[in-house]
C-alpha cells in the first residue's frame, strides 16, 4: 500500500518512564499513525492508551509556542511574547546576579519525574555553574531503593525480568498501569503466562492481585512491619539461603535476632493481614527459587522508606536471591560514557558537603536535593539562601508534598523560569516561560544512568514546532552563556553522540540499532566482592554508628500515630491515564477519566451517607480538598484512595487553575522527614471524609 506515510521506528516517552518499542507513521511532518513494534524488547508490540494519545501534545491548541516574560505582578498570568535570544539573556542575567550576590549555591535547579537526556543536562548545567543543588523528587521516588541498595549490597537491585523467575513478589507496584522500574509490564505478563507465581503486596485489589497465589491487602504505610515479619519466618525457620550467608552475609547473627521481636502475630496487629498469611508467603518466597521482588513507589512515599528498602534488600540477600538470573540484579551496562563523565562531576568536587541536604544529615550517597529542604532553604535562608530556580519537565505546585508551602516558596523567589510544553499551574509562577519541544521533536536517549544495564534510542519522527526548543538544546545555549562555553557544543546534538561514542558508533549508527544492552553477567561478587565497606552484603550496616543510621531495619511506628479526629487511612495509586500532573489537557485522555475521583468502601460510604458521584470534602490536620466518591470493594474499609495530581487547565490562569481544590498534595505535610532521604509522608496519612 503506497499512502506516502513513512514509517520509523523509536521508543515511547514522556508518558511514563517510557520502553515500549513503537512504530510511528509520518505524514506532511505530522503523527498520522502510531503502533507497538513486535520486536520491541521490552514490550514485544504492546502499546497503551497514553501513548496513542501522545501525538495529540505536538499539535494541541493551548500547546506554549513562543518563550513569555512576565507582565505585571507573579502568578497574575500576563504575559509578553519574546525572542529565544532575549530569553536566554535574560535568564543568565538573572541566575548569574544570584551567584554575583550570593554564590552560585543560592541557584537551584529543578527536575520533575527524568524524562530523558535533558535530567543529565541539566545537572551538567549545575555542575558547570558551580551550583551543589539539583532539586529532583527522588526523595519519594527511586533514591531510598538505589541508595539504600549502594549501602546495603553496593548495587541497585533491580527485577531480573529478562529471565524467568519462578516467583515475582509485586510489592506497592502496579505494573499494568504505570510499567514500574521501567520496565514494560509486558514481560511480567509473558511470565505469569510462562508458569510465574505471583504474590501482590498492595491494599488495593488490583488486576494482578486477583491473579495472584496470594494477595496482602496491607494497611498503607506499613510495609516496614510487613518485610520486617517475612524476615522473622524466614530466619525462625531456617528457610535462608545458609551457604550464601555464611559467605557473604555481613552481620547476620544481629539480624537474625533483631528480627525475633517481627513476629508475624504481632505484625499483624500492624498491618491488618493475617498472620496465617504473612507465614505462608513468606515461606513462599524463601522456597522459590529465583524470586525476584518488584517494588513500587509506596514503599519510598513515607519517612520510614530506609527501613522498608533496607528489609526488602535484605529478604533478597537472605534467600540468595541477589545477583542471579531470574533474581535481583545488578544490571551491567553497555560500553558507553560513564555518568559521572557525562555530568562532569569532576568539576564540582566540594558538592557532597554543600549541597543543601548535606547540613540536614541525610544519606551519604544521596546527590539530589529532597524539595523540602530546598523550600525550606528558600523560606528561611538555612542552611544558606537560595534565591532562584531553573525549574525542567516537573510541576511542583502539584508534585511535591506540601503545596502551600511549594507556593509560598516559589512566590518568595528573586527568580523563577520554567520550561514546559504546556501553561501549568507552576509555569503561570514563573518570570520566564519556555516552550519546550518534546516527544517524537528531537533525538533522545531513553534510560541512561537508570541502572537498567540499557540505552534505548528515541530518533526524532517530525520536526517541532520552529519556536519549540528541546530541553537539550536549551540547556547547552544556557551553558554557554552561565560557564566556560568549552564544556557545550555549538550543536547540541554532540551530547548525545558523546555517550555512545566509546560504543564506536554515533548517534544515527544508534538509532539505527535501537538499543545497547550489557551482556549478561550475574554472580560478579564471586570475583569482587560486593561493593560496600565489609565486602559482603551488608545486613547490618558496617558504618552506621559513622553516619548514625540505623544499623538494622526497624518498625518503629505508623507513619503518624493514630488519631480519633481522623479515623480513616489514606493512600493513592497513579492513574493509568495520566503521567501524574501531566495531561489532564489532552481531551483523549480526559475522557477517560473527567474528574477527580476517591475510591471508598460501600460500607465507609453507608456510613458517611456519601453515595456514588458524590462531591466529597477529604480531610488532614494539613489540609482540604474536593473529590468525587467512587464506591468500590477493591478497598479496605478503613482506607481511602484519593486521586492525586489534579489541577483544571480549562480555568483561569490567575486562580492558578484551581491547583488547590482537588490536589491531593494539600492534604501532605513536611513537617515530619526521614532522616536518610527527607521523605515526607504521602501514603498511609489519616484522614476524614464527608459529604460536601
Ligand atoms: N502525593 C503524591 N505526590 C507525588 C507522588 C505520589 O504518588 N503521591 N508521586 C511522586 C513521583 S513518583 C514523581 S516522579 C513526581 C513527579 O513529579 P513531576 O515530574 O513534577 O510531575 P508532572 O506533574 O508529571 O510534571 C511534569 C511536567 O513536565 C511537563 N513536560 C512533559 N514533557 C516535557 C518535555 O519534554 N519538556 C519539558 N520541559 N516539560 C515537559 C508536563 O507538561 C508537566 O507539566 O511526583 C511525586 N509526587
Ligand atoms: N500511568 C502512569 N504510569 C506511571 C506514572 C503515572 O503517573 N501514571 N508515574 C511513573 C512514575 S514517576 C513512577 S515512580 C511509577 C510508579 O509506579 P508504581 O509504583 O506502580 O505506582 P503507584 O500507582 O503509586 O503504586 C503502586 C501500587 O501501590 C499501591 N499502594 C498504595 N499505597 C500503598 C502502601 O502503603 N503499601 C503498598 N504495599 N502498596 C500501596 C497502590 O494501590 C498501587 O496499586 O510509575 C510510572 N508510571
Ligand atoms: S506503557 Fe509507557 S512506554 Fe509503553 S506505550 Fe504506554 S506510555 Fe509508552
Ligand atoms: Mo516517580
Amino acid at each position: 500500500m503506497t499512502d506516502d506515510v513513512r514509517w520509523i521506528k523509536t521508543h515511547c516517552a514522556r508518558m511514563d518512564h517510557g520502553g515500549c518499542t513503537i512504530q510511528v507513521g509520518v505524514k506532511n511532518n505530522k503523527i498520522v499513525r502510531m503502533k507497538g513494534d513486535p520486536e520491541g524488547i521490552l514490550n514485544q508490540g504492546y502499546i497503551c492508551p497514553k501513548a496513542l494519545a501522545s501525538p495529540k501534545k505536538l499539535t494541541h491548541p493551548s500547546r506554549l509556542m513562543r518563550p513569555l516574560k512576565r507582565k505585571g505582578s507573579r502568578g497574575e498570568g500576563k504575559w509578553h511574547r519574546i525572542s529565544w535570544e532575549e530569553a536566554i539573556g535574560f535568564i543568565s542575567e538573572n541566575l548569574q546576579a544570584v551567584k554575583d550576590r550570593i554564590g552560585a549555591k543560592g541557584v537551584a535547579f529543578c527536575q520533575g519525574m527524568p524524562k530523558g537526556l535533558e535530567h543529565f543536562v541539566l545537572i551538567r548545567l549545575a555542575n558547570t555553574f558551580g551550583s551543589p543543588n539539583v532539586v529532583v523528587i527522588q526523595d519519594v521516588c527511586h533514591a531510598p531503593r538505589e541508595i539504600s541498595g549502594m549501602h546495603t549490597c553496593g548495587f541497585y537491585p533491580v527485577v531480573d525480568f529478562h529471565h524467568q523467575s519462578k516467583l515475582v513478589l509485586l510489592w506497592g507496584s502496579n505494573p499494568t498501569s504505570t510499567n514500574e522500574e521501567g520496565q514494560i509490564c509486558s514481560l511480567l505478563l509473558k511470565q505469569l503466562n510462562q508458569g510465574t507465581d505471583l504474590i501482590v503486596v498492595d491494599p488495593r485489589q488490583t488486576k494482578l492481585a486477583a491473579k495472584a497465589k496470594h494477595w496482602l491487602q496491607i494497611r498503607p504505610g506499613t510495609d516496614h512491619a510487613l518485610a520486617l515479619a517475612f524476615l522473622n519466618v524466614i530466619v525462625t525457620e531456617k528457610l535462608f539461603d545458609e551457604d550464601f550467608m555464611r559467605n557473604w552475609g555481613y552481620g547476620f547473627d544481629e539480624l537474625a535476632k533483631h528480627v525475633k521481636q517481627y513476629a508475624p502475630e504481632k505484625m499483624s496487629e500492624i498491618t491488618w493481614i493475617p498472620s496465617e498469611k504473612i507465614t505462608e508467603s513468606a515461606r513462599y518466597y524463601a522456597m522459590s527459587q529465583p524470586a525476584a521482588i518488584a517494588w513500587g513507589n509506596p514503599i519510598e512515599q513515607n519517612m520510614h522508606t530506609f527501613d522498608t528498602a533496607r528489609s526488602l534488600i535484605c529478604l533478597m540477600a537472605i534467600c540468595g536471591n541477589l545477583d542471579v538470573p531470574g533474581g535481583n540484579i545488578q544490571a551491567n551496562d553497555p560500553g558507553i560514557l560513564s555518568l559521572g563523565k557525562f555530568v562532569r562531576a569532576d568539576l564540582l568536587p566540594s558538592k557532597r558537603d554543600e549541597m543543601i541536604h548535606a547540613h540536614h544529615g541525610t544519606i551519604p550517597k544521596l546527590m539530589t536535593v529532597p524539595p523540602a529542604f530546598f523550600r525550606k532553604a528558600v523560606l528561611t535562608a538555612k542552611p544558606y539562601p537560595v534565591q532562584a530556580a531553573y525549574i525542567q519537565c516537573a510541576n511542583p505546585l502539584l508534585a511535591y508534598a506540601d503545596s502551600r508551602q511549594t507556593y509560598e516558596a516559589f512566590m518568595k523567589l528573586d527568580f523563577l523560569a520554567v520550561s514546559d510544553i504546556f501553561m501549568t499551574p507552576t509555569a503561570a509562577l514563573a518570570d520566564v516561560v519556555l516552550p519546550a519541544a518534546t516527544q517524537f521533536e528531537f533525538n533522545d536517549i531513553g534510560h541512561y544512568g537508570l541502572g537498567h544495564g540499557y540505552i534505548l534510542a528515541r530518533p526524532k519522527v517530525v520536526e517541532p514546532p520552529s519556536e519549540c526548543w528541546p530541553d537539550i538544546k536549551i540547556l547547552n545555549e544556557l551553558g554557554k552563556s552561565l560557564s566556560p562555553p568549552e564544556y557545550w557544543y555549538d550543536n547540541y546534538e554532540d551530547l548525545l553522540g558523546m555517550i555512545v561514542a566509546p560504543a564506536g558508533i554515533n548517534y544515527s549508527q544508534f538509532a539505527e540499532i535501537g538499543y545497547l544492552k550489557g551482556s549478561d553477567q550475574f554472580k560478579k561478587y564471586e570475583s569482587s566482592g560486593f561493593k560496600t565497606p565489609s565486602g559482603k552484603v551488608e545486613l547490618a550496616l558496617s558504618q552506621a554508628d559513622k553516619f548514625n543510621f540505623p544499623q538494622m531495619p526497624r518498625f518503629s511506628g505508623l507513619p503518624e500515630p493514630e488519631d480519633p479526629e481522623y479515623p480513616l487511612v489514606l493512600t493513592s495509586a497513579k492513574s493509568s491515564y495520566y503521567l501524574h500532573s501531566s495531561y489532564r489537557w489532552l481531551e483523549k485522555l480526559r475522557e477517560k477519566q473527567p474528574n477527580p475521583q476517591v475510591l471508598i468502601h460501600p460500607q465507609t460510604a453507608a456510613k458517611y451517607e456519601i453515595q456514588e458521584n458524590d462531591e466529597v470534602i477529604i480531610e488532614t490536620s494539613a489540609g482540604r480538598i474536593h473529590q468525587f466518591a467512587h464506591l468500590s470493594n477493591t478497598v479496605d474499609p478503613r482506607v481511602i484512595f484519593a486521586a492525586y495530581g489534579w489541577w483544571f487547565p480549562e480555568e483561569k490562569i490567575e486562580d492558578l487553575y484551581g491547583w488547590q481544590r482537588s490536589n491531593f498534595n494539600r492534604l501532605t505535610s513536611t513537617e515530619k522527614l526521614g532522616q536518610e532521604f527527607g521523605t515526607p509522608n504521602l501514603k498511609g496519612i489519616n484522614c476524614r471524609i464527608r459529604r460536601k
